[in-house]
Protein backbone atom coordinates (compact mmCIF):
# COMPACT_ATOMS: atom_id res chain seq x y z
CA UNK A 1 0.00 0.00 0.00
CA UNK A 2 0.98 3.47 -0.80
CA UNK A 3 -0.29 5.04 2.35
CA UNK A 4 2.61 4.43 5.61
CA UNK A 5 1.10 3.11 8.78
CA UNK A 6 3.87 4.57 10.91
CA UNK A 7 3.09 8.16 9.86
CA UNK A 8 -0.86 7.28 10.03
CA UNK A 9 -0.08 5.65 13.83
CA UNK A 10 1.55 8.69 14.63
CA UNK A 11 -1.19 11.11 14.57
CA UNK A 12 -2.62 9.07 16.99
CA UNK A 13 -1.85 10.00 21.07
CA UNK A 14 -0.15 6.35 21.86
CA UNK A 15 2.23 5.78 24.72
CA UNK A 16 5.68 4.32 23.42
CA UNK A 17 6.94 4.38 19.54
CA UNK A 18 5.56 2.70 16.30
CA UNK A 19 8.03 -0.61 15.70
CA UNK A 20 5.54 -2.68 13.08
CA UNK A 21 2.11 -3.43 11.90
CA UNK A 22 1.07 -6.53 10.43
CA UNK A 23 -2.59 -7.69 8.99
CA UNK A 24 -4.44 -9.06 11.71
CA UNK A 25 -7.84 -10.82 12.26
CA UNK A 26 -10.92 -12.02 9.72
CA UNK A 27 -14.01 -9.69 9.14
CA UNK A 28 -15.20 -9.24 6.22
CA UNK A 29 -15.79 -5.16 6.19
CA UNK A 30 -12.92 -3.90 8.00
CA UNK A 31 -9.52 -4.03 7.20
CA UNK A 32 -7.02 -4.35 10.73
CA UNK A 33 -4.21 -4.63 11.50
CA UNK A 34 -1.78 -5.53 15.03
CA UNK A 35 0.55 -2.26 15.63
CA UNK A 36 3.08 -3.18 17.84
CA UNK A 37 5.31 -0.49 19.79
CA UNK A 38 9.19 -0.63 20.22
CA UNK A 39 9.14 -0.16 24.01
CA UNK A 40 8.34 -3.24 26.39
CA UNK A 41 6.41 -1.32 28.82
CA UNK A 42 4.24 0.59 25.52
CA UNK A 43 1.00 -1.00 25.24
CA UNK A 44 0.27 -2.57 21.57
CA UNK A 45 -2.33 -0.99 19.40
CA UNK A 46 -5.18 -2.09 16.64
CA UNK A 47 -5.26 -0.11 13.62
CA UNK A 48 -7.92 -0.10 11.56
CA UNK A 49 -9.29 1.25 8.17
CA UNK A 50 -13.12 1.47 8.31
CA UNK A 51 -14.94 0.59 5.43
CA UNK A 52 -16.25 3.89 4.75
CA UNK A 53 -18.14 2.66 1.47
CA UNK A 54 -20.10 0.72 3.96
CA UNK A 55 -20.00 2.98 7.07
CA UNK A 56 -20.59 6.33 5.49
CA UNK A 57 -20.45 8.96 8.79
CA UNK A 58 -17.40 8.10 10.10
CA UNK A 59 -17.33 11.01 12.57
CA UNK A 60 -20.95 10.00 13.99
CA UNK A 61 -19.65 6.11 14.33
CA UNK A 62 -16.56 7.40 15.70
CA UNK A 63 -19.10 9.00 18.35
CA UNK A 64 -21.11 5.87 19.32
CA UNK A 65 -18.38 4.25 19.79
CA UNK A 66 -17.17 6.12 22.25
CA UNK A 67 -20.27 6.60 23.59
CA UNK A 68 -20.96 3.05 23.87
CA UNK A 69 -17.58 2.17 25.45
CA UNK A 70 -17.74 5.32 28.00
CA UNK A 71 -20.92 3.90 29.25
CA UNK A 72 -19.55 0.27 29.72
CA UNK A 73 -15.98 1.68 30.89
CA UNK A 74 -18.59 3.84 33.64
CA UNK A 75 -20.15 0.52 34.76
CA UNK A 76 -16.97 -1.52 34.92
CA UNK A 77 -15.62 1.44 36.95
CA UNK A 78 -17.66 0.47 39.85
CA UNK A 79 -16.89 -3.63 39.44
CA UNK A 80 -14.05 -4.38 42.56
CA UNK A 81 -11.42 -5.71 40.04
CA UNK A 82 -12.19 -4.98 36.59
CA UNK A 83 -9.81 -4.85 33.73
CA UNK A 84 -10.24 -1.52 32.37
CA UNK A 85 -8.10 -2.43 29.38
CA UNK A 86 -9.41 -5.90 28.73
CA UNK A 87 -12.74 -5.52 29.73
CA UNK A 88 -13.90 -2.90 27.55
CA UNK A 89 -12.53 -1.73 23.92
CA UNK A 90 -10.51 1.16 24.73
CA UNK A 91 -10.81 4.10 21.66
CA UNK A 92 -7.34 6.05 21.00
CA UNK A 93 -7.90 9.49 20.35
CA UNK A 94 -5.97 11.50 18.07
CA UNK A 95 -3.54 14.39 18.27
CA UNK A 96 -6.23 16.51 16.37
CA UNK A 97 -9.16 15.00 18.99
CA UNK A 98 -11.31 13.98 16.09
CA UNK A 99 -10.55 10.09 16.98
CA UNK A 100 -10.19 9.18 13.12
CA UNK A 101 -7.18 10.50 10.94
CA UNK A 102 -8.48 10.59 7.09
CA UNK A 103 -5.22 9.56 4.93
CA UNK A 104 -4.74 11.27 1.41
CA UNK A 105 -6.38 8.53 -0.61
CA UNK A 106 -9.15 9.32 1.78
CA UNK A 107 -9.47 5.92 3.67
CA UNK A 108 -10.39 6.48 7.40
CA UNK A 109 -8.06 5.07 10.42
CA UNK A 110 -9.61 4.29 13.83
CA UNK A 111 -7.31 2.79 16.48
CA UNK A 112 -7.68 0.55 19.77
CA UNK A 113 -5.47 -0.52 22.44
CA UNK A 114 -4.48 -4.03 21.67
CA UNK A 115 -6.55 -6.64 24.15
CA UNK A 116 -3.28 -8.67 25.22
CA UNK A 117 -3.89 -12.85 25.84
CA UNK A 118 -7.08 -12.86 24.06
CA UNK A 119 -9.08 -15.19 22.11
CA UNK A 120 -11.11 -14.50 19.16
CA UNK A 121 -12.31 -17.96 17.55
CA UNK A 122 -14.18 -18.60 13.92
CA UNK A 123 -15.34 -21.44 14.79
CA UNK A 124 -16.09 -22.64 18.43
CA UNK A 125 -15.14 -26.32 19.75
CA UNK A 126 -17.53 -26.68 22.86
CA UNK A 127 -20.67 -25.94 24.53
CA UNK A 128 -19.01 -23.78 27.19
CA UNK A 129 -18.11 -21.23 24.53
CA UNK A 130 -21.34 -21.24 23.08
CA UNK A 131 -22.50 -20.56 26.90
CA UNK A 132 -20.05 -17.37 26.95
CA UNK A 133 -21.00 -16.34 24.00
CA UNK A 134 -24.81 -16.02 24.37
CA UNK A 135 -23.54 -14.39 27.89
CA UNK A 136 -21.45 -11.87 26.36
CA UNK A 137 -24.17 -10.97 24.04
CA UNK A 138 -26.89 -10.72 26.81
CA UNK A 139 -24.54 -9.00 28.94
CA UNK A 140 -23.75 -6.27 26.01
CA UNK A 141 -27.50 -5.49 25.85
CA UNK A 142 -28.29 -5.10 29.91
CA UNK A 143 -25.51 -2.97 29.93
CA UNK A 144 -26.77 -0.84 26.98
CA UNK A 145 -30.48 -0.66 28.81
CA UNK A 146 -28.97 3.29 30.54
CA UNK A 147 -26.79 4.44 27.91
CA UNK A 148 -27.73 8.01 28.67
CA UNK A 149 -28.39 11.08 26.00
CA UNK A 150 -30.17 10.78 22.97
CA UNK A 151 -30.56 7.65 20.54
CA UNK A 152 -27.29 6.13 18.85
CA UNK A 153 -26.79 7.74 15.34
CA UNK A 154 -27.97 5.03 12.98
CA UNK A 155 -24.78 4.20 11.24
CA UNK A 156 -26.54 1.59 8.58
CA UNK A 157 -30.32 2.47 8.73
CA UNK A 158 -32.73 -0.56 8.25
CA UNK A 159 -29.42 -3.08 8.38
CA UNK A 160 -31.60 -6.11 9.80
CA UNK A 161 -34.76 -5.00 8.30
CA UNK A 162 -35.35 -8.28 6.75
CA UNK A 163 -38.77 -6.31 4.83
CA UNK A 164 -36.01 -3.85 3.09
CA UNK A 165 -33.70 -6.18 2.31
CA UNK A 166 -35.84 -8.36 0.74
CA UNK A 167 -37.73 -5.53 -1.43
CA UNK A 168 -33.94 -4.50 -2.42
CA UNK A 169 -33.29 -8.76 -3.43
CA UNK A 170 -36.20 -8.41 -5.41
CA UNK A 171 -34.73 -5.25 -7.63
CA UNK A 172 -31.43 -6.79 -7.56
CA UNK A 173 -33.15 -10.09 -9.52
CA UNK A 174 -35.08 -8.28 -11.68
CA UNK A 175 -31.24 -6.01 -12.89
CA UNK A 176 -29.32 -8.75 -12.59
CA UNK A 177 -26.16 -6.48 -13.19
CA UNK A 178 -23.48 -9.49 -13.31
CA UNK A 179 -25.83 -11.74 -15.59
CA UNK A 180 -25.58 -13.88 -12.63
CA UNK A 181 -29.22 -14.69 -12.11
CA UNK A 182 -29.92 -18.01 -14.48
CA UNK A 183 -26.93 -19.54 -12.54
CA UNK A 184 -28.57 -19.04 -9.13
CA UNK A 185 -32.45 -19.55 -9.80
CA UNK A 186 -32.81 -22.63 -7.43
CA UNK A 187 -31.19 -20.05 -4.51
CA UNK A 188 -33.06 -17.62 -5.61
CA UNK A 189 -36.74 -19.56 -5.93
CA UNK A 190 -35.75 -21.24 -2.33
CA UNK A 191 -35.13 -17.44 -0.92
CA UNK A 192 -38.85 -15.69 -2.38
CA UNK A 193 -40.84 -18.56 -1.51
CA UNK A 194 -39.78 -18.02 2.27
CA UNK A 195 -40.09 -13.90 2.28
CA UNK A 196 -43.33 -13.45 3.87
CA UNK A 197 -42.67 -15.30 7.00
CA UNK A 198 -39.65 -13.76 7.42
CA UNK A 199 -41.13 -10.23 6.96
CA UNK A 200 -42.78 -11.11 10.82
CA UNK A 201 -40.24 -9.42 13.27
CA UNK A 202 -40.55 -5.61 11.49
CA UNK A 203 -43.87 -6.65 11.60
CA UNK A 204 -44.15 -7.09 14.66
CA UNK A 205 -41.78 -3.91 15.72
CA UNK A 206 -44.38 -1.73 13.45
CA UNK A 207 -46.82 -2.94 15.57
CA UNK A 208 -45.38 -2.36 18.91
CA UNK A 209 -45.73 -5.83 19.61
CA UNK A 210 -42.10 -6.11 20.52
CA UNK A 211 -39.96 -3.21 21.63
CA UNK A 212 -36.68 -1.96 20.03
CA UNK A 213 -33.51 -1.92 22.17
CA UNK A 214 -30.19 -0.86 21.69
CA UNK A 215 -28.14 -4.05 20.55
CA UNK A 216 -25.23 -4.93 18.95
CA UNK A 217 -25.97 -6.49 15.27
CA UNK A 218 -23.37 -7.98 14.51
CA UNK A 219 -22.86 -11.15 16.56
CA UNK A 220 -20.23 -13.33 15.33
CA UNK A 221 -18.29 -15.70 17.80
CA UNK A 222 -15.67 -13.65 16.45
CA UNK A 223 -16.67 -10.53 17.83
CA UNK A 224 -16.28 -11.51 21.52
CA UNK A 225 -13.12 -11.60 22.99
CA UNK A 226 -12.01 -14.34 25.77
CA UNK A 227 -9.77 -14.99 28.42
CA UNK A 228 -7.39 -17.77 28.02
CA UNK A 229 -9.70 -19.81 30.64
CA UNK A 230 -12.62 -18.95 27.90
CA UNK A 231 -13.84 -16.37 29.73
CA UNK A 232 -15.39 -13.60 28.70
CA UNK A 233 -13.02 -10.44 27.97
CA UNK A 234 -15.52 -8.17 26.34
CA UNK A 235 -17.54 -7.80 22.99
CA UNK A 236 -16.15 -6.11 19.92
CA UNK A 237 -16.41 -4.59 16.58
CA UNK A 238 -19.02 -2.16 17.76
CA UNK A 239 -19.74 -0.40 14.60
CA UNK A 240 -23.39 -1.58 14.21
CA UNK A 241 -24.73 -0.88 17.71
CA UNK A 242 -28.23 0.62 17.12
CA UNK A 243 -31.50 0.35 17.82
CA UNK A 244 -33.13 -2.83 16.72
CA UNK A 245 -34.46 -5.70 18.24
CA UNK A 246 -33.41 -8.39 20.76
CA UNK A 247 -33.79 -11.44 18.25
CA UNK A 248 -30.93 -9.72 16.05
CA UNK A 249 -28.48 -10.66 18.70
CA UNK A 250 -28.83 -13.81 19.75
CA UNK A 251 -30.36 -14.77 16.23
CA UNK A 252 -27.20 -14.00 14.30
CA UNK A 253 -24.73 -15.17 17.34
CA UNK A 254 -26.14 -18.66 16.83
CA UNK A 255 -26.37 -18.39 12.88
CA UNK A 256 -22.61 -17.81 13.11
CA UNK A 257 -21.43 -19.95 16.28
CA UNK A 258 -23.99 -23.12 16.36
CA UNK A 259 -23.14 -24.04 12.99
CA UNK A 260 -21.78 -27.52 12.45
CA UNK A 261 -19.50 -26.21 9.41
CA UNK A 262 -18.34 -23.31 8.10
CA UNK A 263 -20.07 -19.93 7.45
CA UNK A 264 -18.83 -20.69 3.39
CA UNK A 265 -18.43 -24.48 3.59
CA UNK A 266 -17.87 -25.83 0.47
CA UNK A 267 -18.65 -29.42 1.80
CA UNK A 268 -22.75 -28.63 2.79
CA UNK A 269 -23.01 -31.94 4.08
CA UNK A 270 -20.54 -30.54 7.08
CA UNK A 271 -23.21 -27.67 7.47
CA UNK A 272 -26.13 -28.07 10.28
CA UNK A 273 -27.52 -26.54 13.60
CA UNK A 274 -25.90 -28.13 16.47
CA UNK A 275 -27.77 -28.23 18.79
CA UNK A 276 -25.48 -28.66 21.97
CA UNK A 277 -23.86 -25.01 20.91
CA UNK A 278 -27.62 -23.66 20.67
CA UNK A 279 -28.17 -24.89 23.70
CA UNK A 280 -25.45 -23.00 25.25
CA UNK A 281 -26.34 -19.68 23.29
CA UNK A 282 -30.02 -19.53 24.92
CA UNK A 283 -28.55 -20.67 28.39
CA UNK A 284 -25.98 -17.90 28.36
CA UNK A 285 -27.64 -15.26 27.21
CA UNK A 286 -31.05 -15.76 28.70
CA UNK A 287 -28.98 -15.69 31.81
CA UNK A 288 -28.27 -12.59 31.02
CA UNK A 289 -31.40 -11.18 29.85
CA UNK A 290 -34.66 -12.92 30.84
CA UNK A 291 -35.57 -10.53 33.72
CA UNK A 292 -35.88 -7.36 31.16
CA UNK A 293 -37.55 -9.28 28.28
CA UNK A 294 -41.06 -9.32 27.58
CA UNK A 295 -42.72 -12.38 27.01
CA UNK A 296 -43.19 -11.36 23.12
CA UNK A 297 -39.77 -11.01 22.72
CA UNK A 298 -38.89 -14.23 24.29
CA UNK A 299 -41.35 -15.80 21.77
CA UNK A 300 -39.18 -14.27 18.95
CA UNK A 301 -35.42 -15.94 20.44
CA UNK A 302 -35.94 -19.34 18.27
CA UNK A 303 -37.18 -17.71 15.29
CA UNK A 304 -34.52 -14.97 15.25
CA UNK A 305 -31.86 -17.25 14.58
CA UNK A 306 -33.79 -18.68 11.40
CA UNK A 307 -34.59 -14.98 10.78
CA UNK A 308 -30.73 -13.88 10.57
CA UNK A 309 -29.71 -17.16 8.80
CA UNK A 310 -32.42 -16.41 6.48
CA UNK A 311 -31.64 -12.51 6.08
CA UNK A 312 -27.83 -13.99 5.41
CA UNK A 313 -28.77 -15.92 2.76
CA UNK A 314 -30.53 -13.07 1.02
CA UNK A 315 -27.23 -10.44 1.84
CA UNK A 316 -24.32 -13.35 0.57
CA UNK A 317 -26.99 -14.35 -2.63
CA UNK A 318 -27.63 -10.12 -3.62
CA UNK A 319 -23.86 -9.33 -3.13
CA UNK A 320 -23.14 -12.59 -5.79
CA UNK A 321 -25.69 -11.44 -7.81
CA UNK A 322 -24.59 -7.51 -7.98
CA UNK A 323 -21.15 -9.30 -8.85
CA UNK A 324 -19.59 -9.24 -4.99
CA UNK A 325 -18.97 -5.47 -4.15
CA UNK A 326 -19.86 -5.35 -0.30
CA UNK A 327 -18.05 -8.44 1.49
CA UNK A 328 -14.61 -9.39 1.00
CA UNK A 329 -14.17 -12.80 -1.40
CA UNK A 330 -11.31 -15.32 -1.56
CA UNK A 331 -12.68 -17.08 -5.06
CA UNK A 332 -15.37 -16.02 -7.49
CA UNK A 333 -18.24 -18.11 -6.34
CA UNK A 334 -17.61 -16.98 -2.51
CA UNK A 335 -20.52 -15.59 -1.88
CA UNK A 336 -22.31 -18.29 -3.86
CA UNK A 337 -20.89 -20.84 -1.78
CA UNK A 338 -21.50 -18.81 1.53
CA UNK A 339 -25.62 -18.45 0.48
CA UNK A 340 -25.26 -22.42 -0.04
CA UNK A 341 -24.15 -22.97 3.55
CA UNK A 342 -26.83 -20.52 4.75
CA UNK A 343 -29.44 -22.22 2.77
CA UNK A 344 -28.48 -25.93 4.24
CA UNK A 345 -28.47 -24.55 7.78
CA UNK A 346 -31.50 -23.34 7.39
CA UNK A 347 -33.13 -26.43 6.27
CA UNK A 348 -31.70 -27.59 9.27
CA UNK A 349 -33.20 -24.95 11.39
CA UNK A 350 -36.42 -25.56 10.05
CA UNK A 351 -36.19 -29.40 10.77
CA UNK A 352 -35.06 -28.36 14.52
CA UNK A 353 -37.35 -25.79 15.14
CA UNK A 354 -39.76 -27.07 17.19
CA UNK A 355 -36.69 -28.36 20.00
CA UNK A 356 -35.53 -25.05 19.31
CA UNK A 357 -38.64 -23.24 20.59
CA UNK A 358 -38.50 -25.88 23.56
CA UNK A 359 -34.86 -25.04 24.73
CA UNK A 360 -35.87 -21.37 24.13
CA UNK A 361 -38.83 -21.65 26.82
CA UNK A 362 -37.04 -23.87 29.78
CA UNK A 363 -34.67 -21.67 30.01
CA UNK A 364 -36.87 -18.60 30.29
CA UNK A 365 -38.66 -20.27 32.83
P1 LIG B 1 -14.31 -6.54 11.29
O1 LIG B 1 -15.38 -5.48 11.30
O2 LIG B 1 -13.55 -6.53 10.03
O3 LIG B 1 -14.87 -7.88 11.65
P2 LIG B 1 -13.17 -6.40 14.01
O4 LIG B 1 -13.29 -5.10 14.75
O5 LIG B 1 -14.08 -7.49 14.40
O6 LIG B 1 -13.26 -6.10 12.42
O7 LIG B 1 -11.66 -6.88 14.17
C1 LIG B 1 -11.17 -8.02 13.48
C2 LIG B 1 -10.53 -8.99 14.46
O8 LIG B 1 -9.44 -8.34 15.14
C3 LIG B 1 -11.45 -9.48 15.57
O9 LIG B 1 -12.21 -10.60 15.19
C4 LIG B 1 -10.45 -9.80 16.69
O10 LIG B 1 -9.87 -11.08 16.47
C5 LIG B 1 -9.36 -8.77 16.50
N1 LIG B 1 -9.51 -7.58 17.37
C6 LIG B 1 -10.33 -6.53 17.15
N2 LIG B 1 -10.17 -5.59 18.09
C7 LIG B 1 -9.20 -6.04 18.94
C8 LIG B 1 -8.54 -5.49 20.10
N3 LIG B 1 -8.84 -4.27 20.57
N4 LIG B 1 -7.59 -6.24 20.68
C9 LIG B 1 -7.25 -7.45 20.20
N5 LIG B 1 -7.82 -8.02 19.10
C10 LIG B 1 -8.77 -7.33 18.47
C1 LIG C 1 -19.82 -8.86 8.32
O1 LIG C 1 -17.50 -7.30 9.86
P1 LIG C 1 -17.82 -8.74 10.14
O2 LIG C 1 -16.98 -9.68 9.38
O3 LIG C 1 -17.85 -8.97 11.64
C2 LIG C 1 -21.15 -8.13 8.28
C3 LIG C 1 -22.19 -8.92 9.09
C4 LIG C 1 -22.34 -10.29 8.49
C5 LIG C 1 -20.97 -10.98 8.48
C6 LIG C 1 -21.04 -12.33 7.78
C7 LIG C 1 -21.29 -4.40 8.75
O4 LIG C 1 -19.36 -8.94 9.65
O5 LIG C 1 -23.44 -8.24 9.06
O6 LIG C 1 -23.26 -11.04 9.24
O7 LIG C 1 -19.99 -10.18 7.80
N1 LIG C 1 -21.01 -6.79 8.82
C8 LIG C 1 -21.54 -5.73 8.15
O8 LIG C 1 -19.87 -13.02 8.02
O9 LIG C 1 -22.19 -5.84 7.11
MG1 LIG D 1 -15.60 -8.56 13.42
Amino acid sequence: MSVNIQTIVEQFKIEGNYESAKVFGSGLINTTYKVITKEEAAPNYLLQIVNHHIFKNVPELTRNIKRVTDHIRSKLVKENGADLARQVLNPIDTQDGLGFVQDAEGKYWRMFLFIENARSYDQLSNGHQAYMGGKAFGQFQSRMADLPGEPLYPVLPDFHNTEMRILNFIERVKADPAGRVKEVQAEVDFLMARSEEYKKVVQMGRDGIIPERIVHQDTKFNNVLLDENDNILCVIDLDTVMPGFVCYDIGDAIRNGANTGKEDDRELDNVSLNMELYEGFIKGFMEETKEVLTPAEIDTLAFGAKLLTYEQAVRFLDDYIDGDNYYKINSPDHNLVRTRAQIKLLQSMEDNFDKMEAIVKQYAS
